[in-house]
C-alpha cells in the first residue's frame, strides 16, 4: 500500500511537535507534503518557526513549512503561553532554524495541493485554530470534496473546556472557522480533550523517550518536561496530555482509538459558551452526523507507538 499522503497544519506547541515527529518518523505509512502554521499557541512568527526547529530536530529538512493565517478569521489572536512557554516551544534549548520558510501562502499551499491531487488522495491533519482550513473552503469551495479525510485536534464534550468552562482551546480561537469546516460536509474524524486528556506523557513514559538518548529523544523528553507543568498542577494529572500527536497516532493505528459517528455543531455567539463542540453523543437531535467524535484511546499502545517511531529518527 502506498503512503496517505497528509499536509499537517498546525500551530507548534510541544504537543504539535512530537505529533510532527511522529508523521516525520513513519514515511512507510505518511507521505508528508508539507507543514502549514497558523498563530495558536503562540503568534504565527513564532509558530511558522517552530515547525521548522522541529523538521531540523529531525533531520527532515526537505518538507516544505509555510507560514498561513496570523490571527483567526473574525476575531483578535488569542493565545496561550501559560501552557506552552513564550517561544510556545519552552523546554529542549532552541536555535534559529536554518531552513527557509516555503514561499506563498500557507492556505494557498492547501488549495493548490487538493486540486493538483487526485480527488480523495490528500488527508488534512489540523493541530490548531482551523483558520487556515477554513480560510481554503471559503476561498476555493471546490477543493472541499477533494479533501479525503480531515482528522483534526479540538473540541471536547464530556470533558468539557479547557480554555473556558465549555471550549477547548482550538475551537474557541477560532469558533467560526471551526463552524466553517463542520458544516462543510468533508469527512472529519476530531480528537476531542476526552481522548486526549487519557493520553498523558507519565514519568515513566517521558523517561523511556529520553532513554532513546537520541536527539530527538533529548528534545523530546525535554519539551515534555515543561509541557506537563501546566496539566499536573490543574488537573492533578500524572503528565502532558499528548493531544495532537493523536490524530497522526489515529492515521497509523486506528484501532487504538473509539468513537462514536455524532452530530457536532459550534457555538459561534454566547457570551458564556462560546467555541463548545455540542456533540450530539446520545442522538436526541435529528441532526445528521459530521464528525466522528472519538472518545477513549489505548494510552500504553499509543505511547509504544510513539516511543518505538521517535527511535527510527
Ligand atoms: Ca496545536
Amino acid at each position: 500500500m502506498s503512503a496517505r499522503k497528509i499536509i499537517i497544519d498546525t500551530d507548534p506547541g510541544q504537543d504539535d511537535a512530537v505529533a510532527i515527529l511522529l508523521a516525520l518518523a513513519s514515511p512507510e505509512e505518511l507521505e508528508l507534503l508539507g507543514i502549514t502554521c497558523v498563530a495558536g499557541n503562540v503568534p504565527l512568527p513564532l509558530t511558522s518557526k517552530n515547525a521548522r526547529i522541529v523538521c531540523e530536530a529531525a533531520g527532515k529538512t526537505d518538507v516544505p513549512v509555510y507560514a498561513g493565517s496570523k490571527a483567526p478569521l473574525a476575531r483578535p489572536l488569542i493565545t496561550a503561553e501559560h501552557v506552552h512557554g513564550q517561544t510556545g516551544l519552552d523546554g529542549p534549548e532552541l536555535w534559529e532554524p536554518q531552513m527557509p520558510l516555503a514561499g506563498g501562502h500557507g492556505v494557498d499551499f492547501i488549495i493548490d495541493t487538493l486540486r493538483s491531487h487526485a480527488p480523495g488522495s490528500v488527508t488534512l491533519c489540523a493541530l490548531g485554530p482551523l483558520t487556515n482550513i477554513a480560510a481554503a473552503f471559503n476561498t476555493a469551495p471546490d477543493i472541499i470534496d477533494r479533501v479525503q479525510e480531515i482528522v483534526m485536534m479540538g473540541g471536547a464534550y464530556f470533558e468539557v473546556g479547557n480554555i473556558t468552562p465549555a471550549a477547548e482551546f482550538n475551537i474557541y480561537v477560532d469558533p467560526e472557522a471551526a463552524e466553517i469546516v463542520f458544516r462543510s460536509g468533508a469527512t472529519i474524524t476530531m480528537m476531542p480533550l476526552d481522548v486526549t486528556h487519557k493520553v498523558l506523557a507519565t514519568k515513566p513514559r517521558v523517561e523511556a523517550i529520553r532513554a532513546l538518548d537520541s536527539r530527538v529523544g533529548h528534545f523530546t523528553a525535554e519539551m515534555l518536561d515543561f509541557f506537563e507543568r501546566f496539566d499536573v498542577e490543574k488537573y492533578g494529572s500524572e503528565g502532558g496530555p499528548l493531544h495532537d500527536p493523536c490524530v497522526i497516532a489515529w492515521l497509523l493505528q486506528p484501532a487504538l482509538f473509539s468513537g462514536r459517528h455524532v452530530n457536532v455543531e459550534i457555538e459561534t455567539s454566547s457570551a458564556l459558551t462560546l467555541g463548545m463542540t455540542v456533540a450530539d453523543w446520545w442522538g436526541v437531535t435529528d441532526r445528521k452526523p459530521n464528525a466522528l467524535f472519538i472518545g477513549d484511546a489505548d494510552a500504553d499502545g499509543f505511547f509504544k507507538l510513539l516511543t518505538e517511531r521517535l527511535a527510527r529518527l
